[in-house]
């Protein structure tokens, strides 16, 4: 029921149009109903009477009525077609910006694959269940109460004694209709199981054929594909048995009409016209039944589409802005201290992910965050965007609990380099424009070139203008970070968060960033994620993760006397003699010169 509310919400801005179709579509029933009587007419008062006058007239209006209803039809089917295509662009609107506003956390539930079948299949069903309910839903109740109406009117005897048969298809059809939306609700589930083993295989071909698997993969598609298939045969067969019975149920009022008023007739109880009327309508009442039979599949599936969607719209975002969330008017100094934080993924019970964070984040200064591959390191960062809403604990901004924060302003105010580069198609000035579309060509520049992305961008035919495809696939892996680095940089952050951002990027380019992120006045805040003991060196505060808790942290100088954590790490990765340290530090001076 709240689900046909809703439904309706979405339609009453086209209401007009929507009863336009219906009142239209009413014309065409009292037109389409009205022709039977004209036929009894041409019967009993021109062929019986052998009056020609009265066969021409009564045929004349019958061709006209024929082609208002027609004119009528294709009215009503106009604005039906308007009406369910305005909706549907309503839906997607709803549902496109309902999934911006999602958080990670939610993101991390819904699958794309499922995703794209909600704002494109689920739409398109629900799209359909209403056009077909302005074309056809309402023309077959009318016509069958108008023509019930009629039947009784011509012969109530004849009428009485079809009412059993008419009772029993109503039956047979209620039967189909509630038998029906399990069915399509599996058809439906089938269609989302297949189009995220396709969303998957699709984004990952690559990997697929690395990797060989093409085989395996090919096997699941068609797993996948057939249990559809399965699925719709079984729906399809289903339908294809009502379609007969109804059939039988029109032939058996049919024989029940012509025998029964035959004898009428010949008793001269009746006449041919009414007759002939009768069985008319009888027809005109069977055939909605049938459309309705027809119908309630669309329905069914409809329904069930609908009912997906609006899982989606009334999925609430799980970081929301508080009503009195503040902004930060001025620039802000970015001082980042986490308090005590803890944080698990999703809800229930599982093993936290980040333990008991203490740590503090001065203005301008580098805090570089190191740690084994699954140590949390992403968590970390991803906490101060409120990606994610810490568990417990809490974590501020210039002594600003960011959940007291507007989101926006937040993100604003956080330059992100995430983990894996995502570039959109487009140029390349349009994706380092990205977060601030009014920048300068000189901002752009500036910003390339600190991530040092300027070198390899001039270096191709349209510089600035070179396109970058889907995802940035034309690009190599460390081009890709580069511009990411510069895109985050371009909107002058006052934090800058790295997350691996250099990982694809030779060492000595590495360095020459690092520098340049130091040379920008005044500095921001930058938490630097690394798996590289060499990416830390310089930092002002090295923090060590280890399985969601604080290892050490320290300068690299702190760490390197105290740390055995640490110490390990750096031997495993630089080697243990110090001079290495200090060839690296010659290297980073004779760079920056
Ligand atoms: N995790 C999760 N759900 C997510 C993301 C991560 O359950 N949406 C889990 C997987 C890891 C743990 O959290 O066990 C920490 O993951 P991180 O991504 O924070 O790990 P790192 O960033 O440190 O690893 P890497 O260096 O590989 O990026
Ligand atoms: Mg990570």
């Amino acid at each position: 029921m709240n689900l046909i509310l809703k439904l309706a919400s979405f339609c009453r801005p086209y209401w007009k149009k929507a009863l336009l179709a219906l009142l239209l579509l009413s014309s065409v029933v009292v037109m389409d109903l009205s022709i039977p009587r004209l036929i009894q007419r041409i019967i009993d008062q021109g062929i019986a009477r052998h009056d020609q006058a009265v066969v021409i007239h009564t045929a004349l209006i019958m061709i006209c009525l024929s082609m208002l209803s027609a004119l009528f039809a294709i009215g009503n089917n106009y604005f039906s077609v308007q009406v369910g295509e305005s909706v549907a662009r309503d839906l997607r609107d709803a549902l496109f910006l309902k999934i911006q506003t999602f958080s990670f956390g939610n993101l991390d539930r819904q699958r794309t694959g499922q995703l794209m079948v909600r704002l494109t299949s689920d739409i398109n069903a629900v799209k359909t269940m209403i056009q077909i309910s302005l074309r056809i839903g309402t023309r077959a109740p009318l016509l069958m109460i108008g023509s019930l109406i009629l039947m009784v009117n011509t012969s109530k005897i004849l009428a009485m004694t079809l009412l059993p048969l008419l009772m029993g298809t109503l039956i047979i059809i209620v039967f189909f209709i509630t038998k029906m939306e399990p069915l399509f609700r599996g058809v439906q589930q089938k269609l989302d199981k297949l189009n995220n083993v396709l969303q998957e295989n699709v984004a990952g071909v690559r990997l697929v054929k690395a990797f060989v698997r093409s085989g395996f993969e090919e096997e699941r598609f068609e797993t996948a594909n057939n249990a559809l298939t399965d699925c719709s045969i079984r729906v399809t067969k289903f339908m294809a048995a009502m379609s007969p019975a109804l059939t039988v149920c029109v032939n058996a009022g049919m024989v029940i009409v012509i025998w029964s008023g035959g004898l009428q007739a010949i008793r001269g109880e009746l006449s041919i016209g009414q007759v002939v009327a009768f069985t008319n309508y009888l027809l005109t009442t069977m055939t909605p039944l049938i459309l309705m039979g027809m119908l309630s599949n669309t329905w069914a599936a409809g329904l069930v589409s609908a009912r997906r969607v609006n899982e989606i719209l009334e999925t609430s975002s799980e970081v929301t802005d508080k009503p009195d969330a503040v902004i930060f008017h001025e620039k802000i100094r970015g001082r980042i201290v986490f308090d005590n934080v803890s944080f698990h993924y999703g809800s229930g019970s599982d093993e936290p992910v980040l333990k008991n964070i203490n740590l503090v984040a001065e203005p301008g200064e580098v805090v570089a965050i190191l740690g084994a591959t699954g140590a949390g390191k992403t968590s970390l960062i991803d906490l101060i965007p409120r990606y994610y809403d810490v568990t417990s604990g809490k974590i501020t901004i210039d002594e600003i609990d960011i959940r007291d924060l507007k989101q926006e302003n937040l993100f604003a105010q956080c330059g992100i380099v995430p983990q894996e580069s995502i570039l959109f198609s487009g140029t390349v000035r349009d994706n380092i424009r990205y977060g601030r579309p009014d920048a300068t060509e000189e901002e752009v520049i500036a910003a390339a070139k600190a991530a040092q992305a300027h070198d390899f961008i001039m270096e191709r035919p349209l510089g600035y203008d070179s396109r970058v495809e889907q995802r940035g696939m034309n690009l190599s892996g460390g081009q890709k970070q580069r511009i990411a680095i510069a895109r985050a940089l371009l909107i002058k952050p006052r934090i800058l968060i790295l997350d691996d951002s250099t990982s694809s990027v030779d060492v000595e380019t590495e360095i020459r960033i690092q520098n340049a992120l130091a040379d920008q006045m005044p500095r921001q805040t930058t938490l630097l994620v690394t798996q590289r003991v060499s990416t830390a060196l310089k930092a002002d505060k090295i923090v060590v993760l280890d399985k969601g808790s604080i290892a050490a942290l320290g300068t690299h100088q702190e760490l390197l006397i105290s740390n055995q954590i640490y110490r390990e790490i750096y031997d495993s990765q630089l080697g243990s003699a110090s001079d290495i340290a200090e060839v690296r530090a010659d290297r980073q001076e004779s760079i920056k010169k």
